[in-house]
This record gives structure tokens, sequence and C-alpha cells, in this order.
């Protein structure tokens, strides 16, 4: 292995034990024998923090005088998921800390059980988030991650009766042994009031916001450590505080209650993360948290640049803005308000930087997604923010008017309905973030064309070189090397470590698809795997599962357009037939699936008690001989995920086709060798490409076809209900009590959203029993497959093999190159 002289400090094991030792006592006063398992976790982990500071001071002294351009990563979500095992795996400093504790009898991966998930995301939008970080300190460059410090990230997952049922995360109660909190950079972020208008001495118009309320933001730190090059990035999220406020005391009635109401903001806005994942609520607190963490971040980065420089003209040269979605897109008004208000910069001059600094990422054509915010609402909470907000929209109409008007065939005004920024009452934030920025990506080729040929065709067309591609890909740091450590030790015994930093060498494993060898020691490797996701799933679910069966997986958020409902129907179709052919050769199948829906999304909670239900029947049916078993992992997250990625034989990345912009569990289901069964959606497509089709199970409707039917108004499920007998039985099971013996009607919600008598153009609109049968189909070909076991290790091998496009490295590699431009900088 190539320990590189850059940072070859020698991990000393004496020196590390002796300070958990005393961390132990200096933190609890207690001695090793005595602490208990969260003790020691502390202790270790204060233990790795002191290493990583001294890299972390090293890192920002040479941006500081290397004063390169730098990346402010903007989301509402970053779903890191646990540190310490990371820290460890990119120190290399991962089996040293293991045997060293070892040899005081402790055991590293129980310590790791201990930390909580930081799981301030909801799905892929906050884990491609935590990637990228990842990515970025990796390959050198100078970024930071921005976002609110949640007190209650994505909610825990209990499983009772079969429902699913929310208990708050309490992430932060024993303390976050990896942040500092910072308030020597503390920001005022100001909400409400009015705006007040008063010339200066220099006759400029000065714009102040008044009867305002506000809360004082305080940053806290997190180390991103690159793997094995010394560097150490920041994740700085904000908490909320109440401003000071010394009139407390006062018996002035209406200084009493201010103070008490700004309490309660503060008090309210980093409370808990929202748990909508792709559905937009206009929620007034989700507005306030946006603007609460972008206005402190945007203060915070000009005020650092302003620290160097002294021309607020070249902000862009050294600073851009990225925006994570539309979450964080009133960064655009705010940054115009700090350089007009603040700056007092013309309004051209402020716009030229702005549009300079800003790029967007489109993550979702799906429609109810998309945020638009009443303008009451907004001009309530941001008056000054919406007076910008304006004016950026009558600037755009009339660009558009000037664009338009004399061509032929155009209609203007059908134009401004579906571009303006402001329309119809609402606030439009997409809008918003392609007109007043230089990039706009899409994170999947597909997704990116969608994007250009129909979602955004308008804003193509008029900025077609704003428009770009940037296909997802994730960190083989956690989901192969520190989750898969049999494997990651196999692929490097095969082909040497470069894959570490360099996923695309792992394509070397090709050469060993065929060798006997080889296919056995990788089927031995996912076999252990399985044995180990077995346990996990006896001790957190009581079901026995059989590791020789094929674990066929389906791990996301449930939503409709993910299509866990067609999962599930199916898995009912093969237990009817098993009833029916008890004689039938059937290859024993273990469906997992593992799933969050949102609080208040009523058919994807019943979808999971109808997962939970037919895993009562099927698992407890003595007639099938457990050759179908069903498990549904309760409380799926980043730390349980890395378990299942590498215990599965088979993906299930079933979307509708056209409706998942990419996907990224795809692609960490891959990197451990499970095969993909899916459609041509996301990033399926680019996988199939590396891979090659013979080496998955694609089926279904294409993109377009699917929005072909959309643009015709849909097509009709009855047909396919009145002709095809095994859809006709299981949509029969909803609705007679199979699998709800005391409650016949429970599931007939779902049978509706499947058939809708009433109106059709309603029923099935993610083409569940349009795909079906070719499903079903892919599945025989799964068995069949699965059953060349020689084969079938080949293919899994190749899949790993071909994984290499996949890495976020690729991804960062191709944002700087293309959208962002910054240099490398190494630590000598
Ligand atoms: C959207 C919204 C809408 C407004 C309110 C709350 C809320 C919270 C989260 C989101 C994010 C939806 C977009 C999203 O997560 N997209 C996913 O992004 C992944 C990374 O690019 C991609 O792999 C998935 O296909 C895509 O669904």
């Amino acid at each position: 292995a190539s320990e590189k002289p850059v940072k070859a400090k020698e991990f000393d094991k004496e020196l590390f034990k002796r300070s958990v030792e005393y961390n132990v006592r200096t933190l609890y006063r207690k001695n090793l024998e005595e602490a208990d398992a969260q003790q020691i976790f502390q202790a270790v982990s204060y233990a790795i923090k002191d290493r990583i500071v001294e890299n972390w001071m090293e890192t920002q002294k040479a941006y500081e005088k290397e004063d390169p351009k730098m990346v402010y990563y903007m989301s509402m979500e970053f779903l890191m998921g646990r540190a310490l095992g990371n820290n460890l795996i990119n120190l290399k400093a991962y089996k040293p800390v293991a045997e060293a504790l070892e040899e005081l009898g402790l055991d590293l991966n129980l310590i790791e059980d201990q930390e909580p998930d930081a799981a301030l995301g909801n799905g892929g939008l906050g884990r491609l988030a935590a990637c990228f970080l990842d990515s970025l300190a990796t390959l050198g460059y100078p970024a930071y991650g921005c976002g609110i410090r949640y007190r209650y990230g994505m909610f825990k997952q209990e499983i009772r009766d079969g429902y699913q049922v929310e208990v708050p995360d309490n992430w932060l109660m024993n303390g976050n042994p990896f942040e500092l909190r910072r308030p020597e950079y503390a920001k005022i972020v100001k909400f409400g009031g009015y705006v007040s208008v008063h010339t200066d001495e220099n006759g400029r118009n000065v714009f102040t916001q008044e009867g305002y309320q506000s809360v004082k933001a305080i940053p806290f730190d997190f180390p991103i450590v690159g793997y094995g090059n010394g560097i150490v990035n920041t994740l700085r999220i904000w908490d909320a505080e109440p401003v000071e406020c010394f009139q407390l005391d006062s018996f002035d009635k209406g200084d009493y209650q201010k103070a008490v109401e700004q309490e309660n903001l503060a008090r309210n806005i980093v409370e808990v993360l929202y748990p909508n994942d792709n559905h937009y609520a206009g929620k007034e607190l989700r507005l306030k948290q946006q603007y609460f963490f972008i206005s402190a971040s945007v203060q915070e980065a000009v005020e650092k640049y302003m620290r160097k420089h002294d021309d607020i003209h070249k902000f862009y040269e050294k600073v851009t803005f990225q925006l994570n979605d539309t979450h964080p897109t009133v960064a655009i008004a705010e940054l115009m308000r700090v350089l007009m208000d603040d700056y007092y910069l013309t309004w051209e001059e402020a716009w030229e930087i702005t549009t300079k600094t800003c790029a967007y990422t489109n993550h979702t054509i799906m429609a109810e997604a998309l945020e638009k915010w009443p303008i009451e609402l907004f001009s309530r909470l941001l008056p000054r923010i919406y007076q910008i907000v304006e004016e950026i929209n009558r600037r755009f109409v009339l660009d558009i008017q000037q664009k338009y008007s004399n061509v032929p065939g155009v209609d203007v005004q059908e134009k401004i309905r579906k571009m303006a920024i402001i329309y119809d009452g609402q606030v439009k934030m997409a809008n918003m973030a392609i007109v007043s920025g230089y990039s706009v990506n899409g994170v999947a080729r597909l997704h990116t064309e969608i994007l250009e040929k129909q979602e955004l065709k308008d804003f193509y067309e008029m900025f077609p070189e704003r428009f770009n591609n940037k296909t997802n890909g994730i960190t083989q740091r956690r989901f192969l090397l520190h989750a898969n450590p049999l494997l990651a030790d196999w692929v490097t015994a095969h082909v040497g470590d470069d894959w570490i930093t360099d996923l695309p060498q792992i394509s070397r494993l090709k050469v060993y698809a065929d060798d006997k060898k080889a296919q056995q020691e990788f089927m031995n490797i996912k076999y252990q795997n399985k044995v180990r996701l077995a346990k996990y799933i006896l001790e957190h679910n009581g079901i026995e599962v059989d590791p020789r069966s094929i674990f066929d997986v389906q791990v996301k958020r449930l939503h409709e357009y993910k299509r866990q409902l067609l999962n599930i129907l199916h898995v009912m179709h093969l237990y009817n037939e098993l009833k029916e052919h008890p004689e039938l050769d059937f290859y024993p199948r273990t469906f997992i699936f593992g799933a969050k829906a949102a609080a208040g999304y009523r058919n994807a909670k019943l979808t999971i008690k109808l997962i939970n239900s037919v895993a009562d029947v099927v698992n407890n049916d003595p007639a099938i001989n457990g050759k179908i078993k069903v498990v549904f992992i309760e409380n799926y997250n980043v730390s349980n995920a890395e378990i299942i990625f590498a215990a599965a034989d088979v993906s299930e990345q079933i979307s509708t086709a056209s409706k998942e912009a990419s996907g990224t569990g795809n692609m960490k289901f891959m990197l451990n060798g499970a095969l993909t069964l899916g459609t041509m959606d996301g990033a399926n497509v680019e996988i199939v490409e590396e891979v090659g089709e013979e080496n998955a199970f694609i089926f279904g409707l294409s993109a377009q076809e699917v929005i072909n039917y959309e643009n015709h108004g849909g097509y009709d499920p009855m047909e396919i209900f009145n002709n095809d007998q095994d859809v006709r039985k299981v949509l029969m099971q909803l609705i007679n009590g199979t699998f709800a013996p005391g409650d016949p009607e429970l599931f007939r919600p779902l049978y509706n959203s499947l058939l809708n008598t009433q109106c059709t153009a309603k029923a099935d609109t993610y083409f569940i029993l349009k795909d079906f049968k070719s499903y079903a189909e892919a599945q025989k070909r799964v068995e069949a497959a699965y059953r060349d076991e020689d084969n079938w290790a080949k293919s899994a091998i190749l899949n790993v093999a071909c994984s290499g496009k996949f890495t976020s490295d690729r991804t960062i590699q191709q944002y700087v190159d293309e959208i962002w431009h910054l240099d490398k900088v190494v630590l000598k």
C-alpha cells in the first residue's frame, strides 16, 4: 500500500491509548474499566479530534496564505451519518486504532455503534451534499458546507403493529465531540418589519429595515477530513440564539412583548428538520429557516472576503455559491442586498457580481416539489428581500418582452406566464435561481435532457449556455472502504489500493470476472456480508432469514414514484403462485425493504403497513416452506445502509421512468456488487451503459413513453385489471382482507390509487400496472440468472469493476472544471 510521504505522520499507538485513558479520566473521573460504552466513544472521539484539529489549523492557514477561490456549498441538508469511523478511515488510521483499542480490551465496531447518526437530511439530496464534502476535501479543494444545526434531525422510525411511528431524533443528547462552537463569528439575521427609504448626503437612496425581529446565528464547525492528504475543510452549520436584550426588565410593554417574541423565534427556527422529501408545503417556518442560514452564510462569505481584499467588485473571482436545489435560493437576493445596502453598489454592479457568483442544481422534476412562496408570506417575512426580488423580476420580464415581442409565432404573454419569477401571487424560486446565476445543472444525463427539452425548455432556449449536466456520485471511502471491509480488502489484494482515491482503477478487476477462484472468493465475501445483515435483522426485527437466499433489496425514501408498491404487489403475486403450485421450483428469496415516509403522506404510510402485513402472512405460512421472506428494516439510515448495501444481491431501482432525477443508492449497490433490477431512469441509464445490459435486469416503459402517455391524459389501468388475471388477483387481495383479516377495507386507498373508477386520468399515475408484467418477467430473469452461480459472480464482479464513473470524486472534478474553476491546494 502506498503511504504517501505527505502527512506520513506515523500513528503513535501508545500515545493514542494514553490519550483515551486521559480523556475518560478528565471527562468522567473514571478509568477504562469503569466507563460505559458511550463514555468510551466520547473519549476516543476527543482523542481523534485532537489529531484532526492540527490538520484543520494547517489547512486553514494554507488557505489564508494562498488565498484560493472557494466554493460555498449551500444546503438545507447534510446527511452526514456517523463521523468517527469515517474520520479514522480518512486519517488512514482505522486499522491501527482498532488494534490499539483491542489492546485496551475494546471493540471499535461497538464503539462506533455508540455514535448517533448526524441525520440532518431527508434522503438523496442531503446525502449527496455529504459525499460532495468528502470528495472536495479528498481532492484538496477549498470548500465550505453551509447549513443548519437542527436540534432534531430526521425522525427515528419505529414500526408498531406494522405502522410507522415517528420518534424525535435527539442527536445532540450526549453532546457532539467533533463540533466546535464559534461564537466569534456570530451574525444577526432580521425578519419582518418594513423598509424605509431616505436619501443620504451623497444623493443615494438608503434602504433600512425597521421594526424587525432579529435572531443571532451562531456557527458550529465540523471538520471534513480529506483522505490521506492532511486537508481538513469545514462544514459550518448555524444555531439560533436570542439576541441579548437588555430591556427584558423594562416596564415598557412593547419592548417586553418583542423580547419574548424574539426569544421564541430563536427557539423555533432551528428546532427540527422538515421530514418532507420531494414535497413542498409552503410553511412559514421553513422559509424562516432558509433565510436564517442563508443570511448568516452570505454575510460571513462577504466579510471573510473583505478581510483580505479591498475591491468587492471582484468577489466572484474568489467565491462561488452552489445552491443545492432551490431551498437556498434567497442567497441571490441576500447577496444583492448586502452589496447594495451595506457596500453601496449600484444595481448593475451588484447584479454583475451576483450572477457571476451563484449556480443552481436541480434535483427533481416532480411538480409538487417546486417551491412557490405566496407573495403575502414572502413579503411580510422578508420585506427588503422581496423588493429586490420584485426588481429582478421586473427587469427579467422586460428582457423577455424585448427578446420575443417581434418574434413571429411567439406568445409573449405565455412566455411571461411560464417564466416570470413573480406570477399569480407567487414567488417562484426555481425561476429566480435560473435567471440570476451562471449555471443550471441536472444530476444525471437523462434528467438534464428532460430539463432542457421539457420542464425548463423556455429557459434553455433563452440561456442555453448556462445548462449543463453533472451526473451524481458517491464516496467509495464510506460506501466500500468503511462499509464493506471484506470486499475492500479483496479488491485491494487484486488491483492495489489506488481505487480509494481513483475509483476508475477498480476496472482492473475485470480480468478476474471469469476467474473461478476470484468468483468463489467474491461469493464467499457476499455470503459473509449477508450473514452480518441476517444477524442485524434477527437482532432488530426478530426475523430469521437465510443468507443463502437471494437478498433482493429496495432501500430509499418511500414515495409513490419510487414504486415500493410495485415491488410488494409482485411479492404478493409470487406468494400466490407458490400457494397454487407448491411443487414449483422456486429459488428462495428474501425481500428486504427500508424506507421512511413523510409524516403526512397517507399512501406512503399505508404502503409500509402493506409491506409489514404481507410480511406477517408470508413469513408465517408453513405452506411455502420459507421460500419467501419479507423484511422491513426499521429506521433506514446511513449507518444501517452501510450494512445493507454490502449484503445485497439485487438492487431494486424501479422508479417510473423520468421521475427519479438520478438516484445514488443505485450506485452504492453497484459498488458493492449487487445487480440492478431497474427501469431506464435517472442514473440507471448510465449504470447500464457502463456495465452492459447483460449484467443488469432492465424493464418497463421508457421515459419518453411515460411522457407521451402523460401528455395524452394518462392510460387506462382498467384494461389491464380486466385482462391480466395475475394483476387482478393481487389487486383484489388489497380489498378482500387477505393481508388485513380484521379490516378488509384497510388497503382500499392503495387499490383506488391504482384503479380509481371515478376518474381514469387520476388512476395509476405512476404506471405500476402498466409495468407489472414486464417487472415480473425481469424478476424471472433474476431468478434464472442466480441459479447459474458462476455467471452471477461474474456479473457481480463486473458491476464492481465498472462502477468507476460513479465516484463523487469524478462529479466534483466536473463541477470544478466546468462550473466553479477552483485550484487545488496541496499541503507541504
Ligand atoms: C424537496 C423539498 C421540497 C420542498 C419542501 C421540502 C423538501 C425537501 C427536500 C426536497 C428534495 C427533493 C429533491 C431530492 O431529494 N431529489 C433527489 O436528489 C438526489 C440527489 O441529486 C437524486 O439522486 C434523487 O433522484 C432525487 O430524487
